[in-house]
C-alpha cells in the first residue's frame, strides 16, 4: 500500500491522523469518456472512439469499484471487445502488482509488468496520487482512459452499443435523476461508508460512518419491501452499484470492517435482492470470493496484522431469492 510522488512510489499506509482518525478518498485522475464517435464526454478530453479490441480494463476481483465495471463488461455483451488484466489480490507495499502465482489472476496481458504503478509512470512519469483499480486503458493511444468506475459503467451502458448491438439500458433518461439521487445516498452512506467505518482510527470517525450505514441498510430493507428493485421494477446502475458492496458485506465488512450491527442475511429484502442481483445471468461468474475474502484480511495490515484469513460464514447464494 502506498503512493506516488512526483513519480517516486513511497509505501505508507492512508493517513487517518490529519483529518481526525476520518478516511478520506481521493480524488480520480483520470476522467475521459469513451463515446461512439470519439466525441468528448461529461469530462476529460475527446478522441476515445468506441471500437472493438483497442481498450482494456485493468482490475482487481476484489475490489468492488472494478467489479462494477466488470458485471457491465459481462451484461453489455464486451468480453469479446474489452479484454482484462488481473491483479493479484494481495496488495502489500508495492501496492497493486501482476504477480500470477493466485488462481484467476493474469499477469499484465499488455505490457508484461510488474506492478500496476508502473502503467500509470508509463502516462505520466513524474506522476503523483494513488495507483487505484479499475483502470480502462487506451491501447491506441497508450494511455489511461479513465480510472473512475461509477464513469465507466457510465461509458459501457451505451458507448458500444453500435458495434454489439446490446441496447440493455441501465440508466434510461425517464429514471436519470432518481438513479443520481439513489446513487448519492448510497455511496457515501454505503459504498464508501463500509470503508469509512473499516479505515476509522479514532471512534468518532468510526461512530460518524458506522450509524449512518446502517440507517440506510435499515431504509433500503423497508424500500425493497414495496420496490422490486431500487429504482422501481427495472434493474438499473443504482442496483448494480449497491450490489458488489452487498456481495462484499457478510464475508469481508461485517466482521473485518467492524460493520456488525448486522448481516445482510438477516435483512430478508436485502438479502434477497442482493441473491436476485448475484443470479442475474453472467454476473456470478463475475464475483470471486476467493480474492475478496483474500484480499482484505491479507492486505489491510493495520486491521488484521496477524493476516489470518478467517473461516466465514457458509453462504448460499444460489438459494431461490423469492422475488418474482
Ligand atoms: N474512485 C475510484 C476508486 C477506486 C479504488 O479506490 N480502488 C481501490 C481498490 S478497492 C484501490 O485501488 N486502492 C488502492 C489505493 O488506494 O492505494 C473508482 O471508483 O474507480
Amino acid at each position: 500500500m502506498g503512493q506516488l510522488v512526483d513519480g517516486v512510489w513511497y509505501d505508507a499506509w492512508y493517513d487517518t491522523a490529519s483529518a481526525g482518525g476520518r478516511f478520506q478518498r481521493s480524488v480520480t485522475a483520470y476522467r475521459n469518456w469513451i463515446t461512439p464517435d470519439g466525441s468528448p464526454g461529461p469530462s476529460g478530453e475527446g478522441g476515445f472512439a468506441a471500437e472493438s479490441g483497442r481498450y482494456h480494463l485493468y482490475v482487481s476481483y476484489a475490489c468492488p469499484w472494478a467489479h462494477r465495471t466488470l458485471i457491465y463488461r459481462a451484461l453489455k455483451g464486451l468480453v469479446p471487445h474489452v479484454d482484462i488484466s488481473v491483479v493479484h489480490p494481495d496488495m502489500l507495499s508495492d501496492g497493486w502488482t501482476f504477480a500470477a502465482d493466485f488462481p484467476g489472476t493474469t499477469g499484465d496481458r499488455l505490457f508484461g509488468l510488474r506492478f500496476l504503478r508502473e502503467l500509470y509512470l508509463k502516462v505520466d512519469p513524474s506522476a503523483s496520487g494513488r495507483v487505484t483499480v479499475p483502470v480502462l486503458w487506451d491501447t491506441a493511444r497508450d494511455t489511461i482512459v479513465s480510472n473512475e468506475s461509477a464513469e465507466i459503467i457510465r461509458m459501457f451502458n451505451t458507448a458500444f452499443d453500435g458495434i454489439t448491438g446490446n441496447r440493455d439500458d441501465y440508466c434510461p433518461p425517464d429514471l436519470l435523476e432518481q438513479i443520481d439521487a439513489m446513487n448519492e445516498r448510497i455511496y457515501d452512506r454505503v459504498n464508501n461508508g463500509v470503508y469509512k467505518a473499516g479505515f476509522a482510527t479514532s471512534q468518532a470517525a468510526y461512530d460518524e460512518a458506522v450509524h449512518p450505514l446502517f440507517e440506510t441498510l435499515d431504509w433500503l430493507e423497508a424500500h425493497l419491501a414495496r420496490n422490486r428493485y431500487l429504482c422501481g421494477d427495472r434493474v438499473t446502475e443504482a442496483d448494480w452499484r449497491l450490489f458488489t458492496t452487498m456481495a462484499r458485506f457478510d464475508p469481508v465488512y461485517h466482521t473485518h470492517f467492524k460493520c456488525n450491527r448486522a448481516w445482510l442475511r438477516e435483512y430478508p429484502n436485502l438479502w434477497g435482492w442482493t441473491r436476485a442481483l448475484y443470479q442475474w445471468p453472467g454476473v456470478a461468474a463475475t464475483v470471486h470470493f476467493d480474492h475478496i475474502v483474500r484480499h482484505y484480511h491479507y492486505s489491510h495490515a493495520t486491521i488484521n496484522p496477524s493476516r489470518i484469513i478467517p473461516i466465514n460464514p457458509l453462504i448460499d447464494w444460489t438459494e431461490p431469492h423469492g422475488r418474482g
